[in-house]
């Protein structure tokens, strides 16, 4: 038995001098030197008690060291579970109590914050620093190089990835082995990635985009990254001359379109600027090919299935659409209550099929059976239609979600926390269009009586409670919210009401 996602994007560069992660203080590491802290990692794993299927669950800046636990736990055959650097104590002791985590790493700063969370779930508590340190590497240090991979089937748990769902309550997507490896086949495949590709990385790695699709598709293609803490739009301009190729969500884009310095002449180089995980506007699409010459190739996925579709390499990159299905990935349109394929060219709920869609949420057998067919489609919740020359078009959300600057969230979640708030009767959240995020969160709230709420407390309760990306950008007070005649909120008209609140004024 041999460990298919190590074999194929790990193993071919064991001890290899060629470089792997050019990082944001000029200097480089190996595949090498990688793949030996990789090694020790695993030891320090192993050490602590670790076996095959166990979670961890980290809570780490990004950094070497985090993707080498990344990879140590795919060695090791440990199940790895990242969180968004932005979650508060709050938010962080539902997963790693549902996750029932063995090892919970978090940053040194906040190890005092999150001991009574490891405790609570009966998990291992350690730290990781962003810039190395923390006692999990002092533990890795005293570690040997030379680890031998642990066996797993195609079929096992890589990776645990929460996603929050619309009642509120978030959900572990499973991710296999061959999940993850089919995946990043495709996506090499179709975006012609090799060994002299150089990625500019500036995502996060605690979610699909910036781990799965950036780091698994460079380690098969054996190319390297240039792996930078954040989207620093100085770093950036100061870093796209050495790269090839590079990945972001659509404020990305935004934010170098607005800076006058991004021009033809810095990213006439370049092969490939790839966007996903929130609709690229046409107009961005056009505005970048007038800049710059370059067409943003678009591509749509989840963190249930990882990448669905794609514009194409070659061939027209059609501004608006996903393009169409990744080689081995099915896609169709159907109707949303029978499940039944629709007519061409018709709007329906997007269904997905293939390799690259999870095993299932974790631990909750009916979410999974209401949103993977017994036939393995997958309900993808996005509204979408499929041209005649096959190009697809995601036309809205069946879901009730906002995405803010590629993060989702799920309204529901931040109505029960102001529902929860003194003085606070009822709630509705909705999406309103922000020129920088896309999208931003609006939050409507009615009073138990008059005078009853009180802005400032419940600004900082959101504070902290919550994420900072999920936190409301405007909050309005209502004696009533509008609602039909069957007495369901109506959110369209909520969302017409705050349609151009961050729109710059006109002049
Ligand atoms: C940060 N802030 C946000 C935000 N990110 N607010 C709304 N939406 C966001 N996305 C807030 C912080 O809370 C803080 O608020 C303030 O902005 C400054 O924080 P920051 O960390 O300095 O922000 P910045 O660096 O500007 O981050 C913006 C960003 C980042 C767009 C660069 O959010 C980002 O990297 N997004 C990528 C998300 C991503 O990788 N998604 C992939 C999901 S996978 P305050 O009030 O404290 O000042 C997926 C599948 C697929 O969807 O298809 O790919
Ligand atoms: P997540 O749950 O974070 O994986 O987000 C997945 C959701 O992001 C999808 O269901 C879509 O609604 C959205 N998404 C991802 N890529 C795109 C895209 N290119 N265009 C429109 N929506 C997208």
């Amino acid at each position: 038995m041999t460990n298919p996602l190590y074999d194929a994007l790990f193993a071919p560069h064991e001890g290899k001098s060629t470089p792997f992660l050019h990082l944001a203080d000029g200097s480089t590491l190996s595949h090498g030197a990688f793949l030996d802290l990789v090694d020790q990692t695993a030891h320090a794993l192993v050490s602590l008690g670790l076996v095959a299927g166990d979670r961890v669950a980290v809570h780490i800046e990004k950094s070497p060291q985090a993707l080498a636990l990344y990879a140590a736990c795919i060695k090791a055959g440990v199940v790895f579970l990242p969180l968004n650097t932005a979650y508060t104590a709050k938010e962080l002791e539902y997963f790693v109590g549902d996750s029932e985590a063995a090892l919970f790493v978090c940053d040194p700063a906040e190890a005092d914050a999150m001991g009574p969370i490891a405790a609570a779930a009966d998990a291992r508590l350690h730290t990781l620093g962003g810039d190395g340190g923390g006692s999990l590497s002092d533990l890795v240090a005293s570690q040997p190089t030379g680890f031998h991979a642990v066996p797993r089937n195609a079929d096992d748990l890589a990776a645990l990835l929460y996603t929050s769902g619309t009642t509120g309550r978030s959900k572990g997507a499973m991710l296999t082995q061959a999940n993850l490896l089919s995946n990043a086949r495709a996506l090499v495949d179709c975006w012609r990635f090799s060994a002299d590709d150089v990625l500019l990385h500036a995502l996060p790695i605690f979610h699909s985009h910036g781990l799965f699709v950036a780091t698994n598709v460079m380690l098969l293609a054996g190319g390297a990254i240039i792996f930078l803490p954040k989207f620093d739009l100085e770093t950036v301009l100061a870093r796209l001359p050495q790269a090839t190729t590079m990945m972001g969500v659509p404020t990305f884009y935004t934010r170098l379109l607005d800076d006058a310095r991004f021009d033809r002449d810095l990213v006439g180089h370049m092969r490939l600027f790839i966007s996903g995980s929130a609709p690229l506007l046409a107009e961005t699409h056009r505005s970048f090919f007038d800049r710059t010459g370059h067409r943003i190739l678009e591509r749509y996925g989840m963190t249930e299935t990882s990448m669905n579709t794609s514009n194409p390499y070659d061939g027209e990159r059609r501004a608006g659409t996903v393009g169409f299905a990744l080689p081995g990935v099915a896609v169709r349109v159907c109707h949303a209550e029978t499940h039944e394929e629709l007519p061409q060219g018709e709007i329906g709920v997007l269904h997905v099929r293939g390799p690259n869609v999870f095993k299932g949420y974790w631990r909750m057998p009916e979410k999974t059976r209401e949103e993977l067919l017994p036939d393995g489609w997958f309900i993808t919740g996005d509204l979408a239609l499929i041209d005649a020359d096959g190009y697809v078009t995601i036309v809205g959300r069946g879901k009730d979600l906002i995405i803010s600057g590629g993060y989702n969230i799920y309204p529901k979640e931040i109505e029960i926390f102001l529902d929860a708030q003194p003085g606070v009767k009822e709630s509705a959240v909705v999406g309103a269009p922000h020129p920088d995020f896309g999208e931003t969160v609006v939050a409507i709230l009615v009073p138990q009586s008059k005078g009853a709420i009180d802005l400032d407390a419940i600004e900082a309760a959101a504070r902290a409670e919550l994420a900072g990306f999920k936190r409301p950008r405007k909050i309005e007070i209502l004696d009533a919210l509008p609602r039909n005649t069957m007495g369901k909120v109506q959110k369209n008209e909520l969302r017409t009401r705050f349609a151009a609140a961050f729109q710059p004024k006109a002049s």
